[in-house]
C-alpha cells in the first residue's frame, strides 16, 4: 500500500531535532520540498545560482571542496547572506567517513571549517558511533542548529550500503536523534513515530544515468516511496537546461508528489 505520512507541518510540533524543525517550517512557508546540488565548478556560478534558484528550494546542498578558488570570504560569507536573504539551509556534502578525533577536525578546522556555516552535513556509518560523537562535539560551541544525515543507502549503481549495513545506519542514527535528524536514502527508513527526514538524491526527470554509475528515479518514484526531500543537480543546471525553469519543474513536481500522501 502506498505510503501516508503527517504533512510537514504537523510534524514541526514533535520532531526530537532542533534543526528538523526548523527546515520543516522552511518547507511548510516556502511550500518546496527540493534540495538543489549546486554541483558546479567556480564561485560566480554558485553565487549567482544560490540567488537565483533560492526562492524555489528549501535546502540548497554543496561540494565545497569543488569550488575553483574557493576562499572563506568570497564563497562562505556570500553564500551565508543568501542564505539568510531567501531562507534556506546550507547542506554541505562532506561525506565524513573516519575516527571521531578526525572528523571532528575536518567538522571544525582548516580552510573550510563546515560547521561554522553549513547547517546541515552528512557522514558515512562505516567507522561506527564514534563518527557521530565526533561531529556532534564539534557543534559545542555553535549557536545555531546543526544537523547530521547518515548515508543509508546510495543511488550509484552496485552500491554496498543494503540490506544490514542499511538497517545497522538507522540503528546508529538512534543514538542522538538532536543531531542525527534522518538519512541519505532511496527509501522511508525507520518508523514513522521516529520521524527521520528522508533526503534523496538521483533524481531526474529527463535522465536515466550520467555514465559513471548514477542512477535517476522520477520525483514521484521517490516521494510517494517516502522521500520528504528531493535533490536535484544536473536535471536542473546541465548545458541546455534554464535552471530556473527546470527549479519550478522540479519544486512544483515535488510538492505535488507530497500532497498526495499526506494523511
Ligand atoms: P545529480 O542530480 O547531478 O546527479 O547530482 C546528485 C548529487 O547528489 C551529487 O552532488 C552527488 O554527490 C550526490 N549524491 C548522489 O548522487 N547519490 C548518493 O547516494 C549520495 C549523494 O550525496
Amino acid at each position: 500500500s502506498p505510503i501516508t505520512l503527517k504533512s510537514y507541518e504537523d510534524r514541526i510540533a514533535t520532531h526530537p531535532s532542533p534543526l528538523a524543525r526548523r527546515l520543516l517550517k522552511i518547507m511548510t512557508d516556502k511550500k518546496t520540498n527540493l534540495c538543489v546540488s549546486l554541483d558546479v565548478d567556480t564561485k560566480d556560478e554558485l553565487l549567482r545560482l544560490a540567488d537565483t534558484l533560492g526562492a524555489y528550494v528549501c535546502v540548497f546542498k554543496t561540494h565545497v571542496d569543488t569550488i575553483e578558488n574557493y576562499t572563506y570570504e568570497s564563497v562562505i560569507v556570500p553564500l551565508v547572506e543568501l542564505s539568510k536573504r531567501h531562507n534556506f539551509l546550507i547542506f554541505e556534502d562532506r561525506k565524513f567517513a573516519d575516527i571521531g578525533s578526525t572528523v571532528k577536525s575536518q567538522y571544525t578546522s582548516g580552510i573550510f571549517k563546515i560547521v561554522q556555516w553549513a547547517h546541515i552535513t552528512n557522514a558515512h556509518a562505516l567507522p561506527g558511533p564514534g563518527i557521530i560523537d565526533g561531529l556532534y562535539s564539534g557543534t559545542k560551541d555553535i549557536n545555531e542548529e546543526r544537523g547530521l544525515l547518515l548515508l543509508a543507502e546510495m543511488s550509484s549503481a552496485g552500491s554496498l550500503a543494503t540490506g544490514d549495513y542499511t538497517d545497522k545506519t538507522v540503528d546508529l542514527a538512534r543514538r542522538n536523534r538532536a543531531f542525527t535528524f534522518g538519512f541519505i536514502a532511496q527509501n522511508r527508513l525507520g518508523a514513522d513515530d521516529e520521524d527521520f527526514i528522508i533526503m534523496t538524491p538521483g533524481v531526474g526527470l529527463d535522465d536515466k544515468g550520467d555514465g559513471l554509475g548514477q542512477q535517476y528515479r522520477t520525483v514521484d518514484d521517490a516521494v510517494s516511496g517516502g522521500s520528504d526531500i528531493i535533490i536535484v543537480g544536473r536535471g536542473i543546471f546541465a548545458k541546455g537546461r534554464d535552471p530556473v525553469t527546470e527549479s519550478k519543474r522540479y519544486r512544483e513536481a515535488g510538492w505535488k508528489a507530497y500532497t498526495a500522501r499526506v494523511k
